[in-house]
């Protein structure tokens, strides 16, 4: 449970590399739990700053960079606007979404690495580092292939094997390869600067394997217990690299800040920012209070492959420097799967969320709703798309949308959307139970449990629905007019409420259920009294959700299926590159161009033509394995190219000279290579 004792909470959300879009698993991660904790705290009127950014250092964005065929400033750029817009789109609630290619962040991390400098903090050591002769450049593990030496995966990157898991150095890699110019690289010594991990166990075992034990997580404290058993070794915090943060050392001319050094820090430049914007203090939120009672909470929401960087790297980088406060929770998540299979980004196999957004304009709650319900949050869970429909199709259109739907219309059929009389909730029962759901929702979200939450949310649209199906006021309008009032009244009492518990989890729909209440502006702290004047005015009702026909689930089943298949064509018939051959190789191919002259079937086989093909030197017999693709008749006369050099053989008794070169389709299909205009036969390809 979060400590009331706290007066500013500062809450960040991991700042996604600006390297692809994101998708529900992001979302589900570390981004919609900590929106709901901020909303939450924000209705209890705590003071909060909560903020996020594009992570844009790192090999993760030159290796996309490199893919692309572009910059990396090219690449940040793009993506940056678009996951910003996402975010904003879901109602990801952010002060601010900052990003690190910023000055402010720089700075910051500059004076963060000289600080541990001065104060000698690092370790400095020569190691031997891989380094490409043909591109004269220090290559980082991701620029590394070679082979696994755990399971013999040929693409193992220089850091981790994809394949069996296994962390690596590159050093590890059987016939290690640079990915720049496939030549395999030599070992050079470079200088860098280590953080002394080892020196920090101690305080990292009495700081966290103590202090956290039975606060954190269990996913999340035993992995970090885990790691400490290990023990932990120095870590590299600078890079030879060429795109990044310049280490701010005369001697360091060409190194950058390692990636996991700089990105933290921009939780902290995030916030710098935002107080510059809005005229705020931003050592409030982050420095240690000349009384700690004053000092800020800070909270990390992350995925759980970054708890180590979290939870042991950063925390000690911020007590080596010793005026920052430390992360009082860190509630990783685990990871959300998709359909039975992993999401990946680079497979496709994934929800994006812009693209969602696209194809369910407006319903982005119904998204968050479902993420909610099926938070990763002590182990890995499971999205499918009929779940998605029966989820939204019998929690939200069934009990909460139907409820608030009812109630509206009949407000509106018997009273003209008038609101008589007293204006309180008149039922001692509801008025319990709804406190008691309110302490629920509150507890929960403070203790990381969003599911539970989100449920306890939805037992008070239960008890609204269970209500009105019970008391049957459109049985009871004529006979007992009052009796009727004071149930659809209460109902909207149970809508108002409903709609305050609602906010953390599904804004958007909180917004439209105020609307239709016509409720006076402010009122929605958990603090403030729901009333509703005599004479009040409704507004109309409007629909807050709509049914999930099976048609729309099947399609997007579907749309995953097929980007499927199509990415195991290629991944598994694109063939390998080949070595390299010297020019003077290539050059004894003497490769010309020809005609077909005549076509004709090779008995008694199913694949071969039989071609007279006009060379420009001569005319000769090729044999050739096309005859699943192409009617004879139909490629007499087609100009081809033909490797007339390659030695004679007999092919099924007849002498066949030279070959016709094709191109492969991944899917086997076969197209002749030809000049794109017509040239003379006999004319020379080189
Ligand atoms: N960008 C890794 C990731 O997106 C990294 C997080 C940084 S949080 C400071 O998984
Ligand atoms: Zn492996």
């Amino acid at each position: 449970m979060i400590e009331d004792k706290f007066k500013r909470y500062t809450v960040t959300s991991a700042l996604p590399y600006a390297n692809g879009p994101l998708h529900i698993g992001h979302l589900a991660g570390a981004y919609l739990p900590a929106d709901i904790f901020v909303r939450h705290l924000r209705l209890k009127r705590k003071d909060v700053v909560f903020v996020c950014g594009s992570d844009e250092h790192g090999a993760a964005i030159t290796i996309k960079a490199k893919k692309e065929n572009t910059t990396p400033q090219a690449i940040i750029d793009k993506y940056h606007h678009q996951i910003k817009d996402s975010f904003q789109d879901f109602g990801i609630a952010f002060d601010i979404y900052h990003r690190t290619s910023s000055p402010i962040h720089h700075d910051l991390s500059k004076e963060f690495f000289l600080n541990l400098y001065e104060k000698g903090e690092f370790i400095e050591k020569y190691s031997d580092q891989y380094f490409d002769e043909e591109f004269q450049q220090f290559l980082a593990d991701r620029y590394i292939i070679g082979t696994c030496p755990n399971c013999g995966n040929d693409n193992a990157y220089g850091d981790q094997c994809e394949k069996c898991g296994s962390t690596l150095n590159a050093t590890d890699l059987i016939n290690p390869k640079s990915t720049l110019s496939g030549n395999k690289p030599i070992l050079k010594p470079t200088k860098h600067w280590y953080l002394p991990l080892d020196k920090y166990q101690p305080w990292l075992e009495k700081w966290l394997l103590e202090g956290k034990k039975d606060i954190w997580k269990t996913n999340v404290y035993g992995q970090c217990s885990s790691w400490l058993k290990q023990g932990l070794q120095p870590r590299s915090m600078t890079r030879d690299l060429d795109w990044g943060i310049d280490v701010p050392l005369e001697e360091a001319v060409g190194k950058k800040l390692y990636v996991w050094l700089d990105a933290p820090i921009g939780y902290i430049s995030a916030t710098k920012q935002w107080a510059l914007d809005n005229d705020k203090d931003w050592q409030l939120y982050w420095k240690k209070q000349a009384d700690s009672a004053d000092d800020a909470c800070l909270i990390n929401f992350i995925g759980k492959d970054n708890i180590v960087f979290h939870c042991i790297t950063f925390p000690s980088i911020l007590n080596a420097h010793g005026d920052y406060i430390l992360p009082e929770n860190v509630p990783a998540n685990e990871f959300l799967n998709l359909e039975g299979d992993k999401l990946s980004t680079s497979r496709n196999h994934a929800v994006w969320l812009h693209e969602y957004l696209e194809e369910f304009p407006g319903k982005q709650d119904e998204l968050r709703f479902v993420l909610a319900s099926i938070m990763p949050e002590t182990s890995d869970s499971e999205f499918t798309w009929k779940d998605y429909q029966a989820r939204v199709n019998n929690e939200l259109v069934a009990i909460l949308g139907n409820f608030v739907n009812r109630v509206m219309i009949l407000m509106h059929k018997y009273y003209d959307g008038i609101v008589m009389g007293g204006a309180e909730l008149k039922n001692e029962e509801i008025y319990t139970q709804i406190g008691n759901a309110y302490n629920l929702v509150g507890e929960s979200i403070e203790t990381y449990k969003f599911r539970n939450a989100l449920s306890a949310m939805m037992d008070v649209a239960r008890l609204g629905n269970r209500y009105l199906t019970e008391n049957e006021p459109w049985k009871t309008f004529k006979t007992e007019p009052e009796i009727t009032r004071e149930v659809l009244q209460n109902c909207l009492h149970i809508i108002g409420h409903l709609s305050v518990l609602m906010q953390a989890f599904l804004p958007h729909s909180a917004k439209k259920i105020q609307d239709m209440l016509n409720l006076k502006k402010d009122v929605f702290h958990y603090d403030e009294d729901l009333v509703f004047e005599d004479g009040h005015q409704l507004n109309l009702a409007q629909l807050l959700y709509e049914k999930v026909e099976d048609a729309t689930v099947n399609y997007q089943i579907e749309k995953l299926n097929v980007k499927k298949v199509v990415l195991e064509e290629q991944t598994t018939q694109v063939q390998a590159a080949k070595e390299n051959i010297s020019f003077e190789q290539f050059a004894e191919l003497d490769i010309r161009t020809g005609t077909i002259l005549t076509a004709e079937k090779v008995a008694k086989t199913k694949k071969l033509l039989k071609l007279t093909i006009d060379t420009g030197i001569d005319q000769r017999t090729v044999v050739s394995g096309i005859a699943e693709f192409f009617e004879p008749e139909s490629i007499v006369g087609k100009q081809v190219s033909i490797l007339v050099n390659l030695a004679p053989r007999e092919i099924k008794g007849i002498l066949s000279q030279g070959m016709i070169l094709m191109a492969e389709n991944p899917d086997g299909k076969l197209s002749f290579v030809a000049p794109s205009a017509a040239v003379a036969n006999g004319s020379v390809i080189r």
